[in-house]
């Protein structure tokens, strides 16, 4: 939290970088959700960390004023996983495409739900590789024209909400660029959020999606029932594969004990048990000659 006498702004999460990106592009939508998010939970910008990939997406970290990494395709979890375990008393987020996070960082965000990493995932999800010039994505519809698919994409589309509850995540939501009060709500509740945090935003790419892409989605809009339960996974699930619609909020949160919370409690046990092994003795266990 901030001092007595500071009061952070969204502005004051912005950096000099103007954002290159496309004017129309939603992830303008989901840096301002974050300014946002963040001034509303008076996060101190020296004890927060954005990282991410590469991607179109990819570029936010350079536009947030908190320590931040813009890495290498499909690594931001990765990243994430080292900075959370070596300083668990900083509030990390790690944010990219839909290229980044289901295609070459698929593996890594199956583990990253899997350990209940305890960091907020922010996918902007625009059913394209952007930033190399509109390839088909793993979450391009079937059957849609890409610059790599002429005649239509052939593979079914994965569905990230989907993926995020079925490998583990304690937290999974769906927001809209679109919408930014519900966006900023879900972004604070997910870094609220003890635990992994999913957040599944469709950000429209008007350049290789065409500008119908954002008309098309808020259409298909609509706002999570009241009487849902979060922790009914049943439930949330029913909420994934949307054709003719589009759920907003958080579908599915439940409590568990965080990865964070498992690697404390082994060191306090390896503690316990007497003296630290010395490199010698490590090696010994493999080869017991040494
Ligand atoms: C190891 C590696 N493979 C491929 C690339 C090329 N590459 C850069 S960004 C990208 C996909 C970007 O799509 P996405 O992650 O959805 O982000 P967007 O640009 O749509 O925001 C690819 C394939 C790369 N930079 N590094
Ligand atoms: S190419 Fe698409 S995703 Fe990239 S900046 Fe432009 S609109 Fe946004
Ligand atoms: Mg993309």
């Amino acid at each position: 939290m901030s001092t007595a006498e500071t009061t952070f702004k969204p502005g004051t999460y912005k950096t000099d970088l103007k954002p290159v990106w496309c004017p129309g592009c939603g992830d303008f939508g989901v840096l301002n959700a974050l300014y946002r998010a963040f001034a509303k939970m008076q996060l101190e910008p020296w004890n927060t960390v954005v990282l991410s990939g590469i991607g179109c997406s990819s570029r936010l970290p350079g536009y947030v004023a908190t320590y931040g990494f813009n890495s290498v395709h499909g690594r931001a979890l990765t990243l994430a996983t080292g900075v959370k375990v070596a300083r668990p008393e900083l509030t990390v987020v790690a944010v990219g495409g839909d290229g980044d996070g289901m295609a070459i960082g698929g593996n890594h965000f199956m583990h990253a739900c899997r350990r209940n990493l305890d960091v907020t995932y922010i996918l902007m999800d625009n059913e394209i590789y952007g930033l190399t010039k509109g390839q088909t994505a793993p979450t391009t519809p079937t059957g849609d024209k890409t610059k790599s698919s002429y005649w239509g994409n052939p593979e079914p589309a994965v569905d990230p909400v989907e993926l995020a509850i079925a490998t583990g995540a304690t937290f999974v939501a769906r927001g809209f660029s679109g919408d930014m009060k519900t966006l900023t709500e879900i972004i604070q509740r997910a870094i609220e959020h003890h635990g992994f945090a999913f957040v599944n935003v469709l950000s429209p790419c008007v350049t290789w999606r065409g500008e119908s892409q954002y008309g098309i989605l808020k259409e298909k809009l609509q706002k999570l029932p009241e009487d849902h339960d979060p922790t009914d996974r049943a439930a949330a699930m029913r909420y994934t594969r949307e054709k003719d619609v589009v759920t907003e909020g958080v579908l599915y949160e439940v409590q568990e004990p965080s990865f964070v919370d498992r690697l404390a409690h082994i060191r306090m046990m390896a503690q316990a048990e007497g003296p630290k092994p010395t490199t010698r003795d490590i090696l010994k266990t493999f080869m017991p000659s040494f």
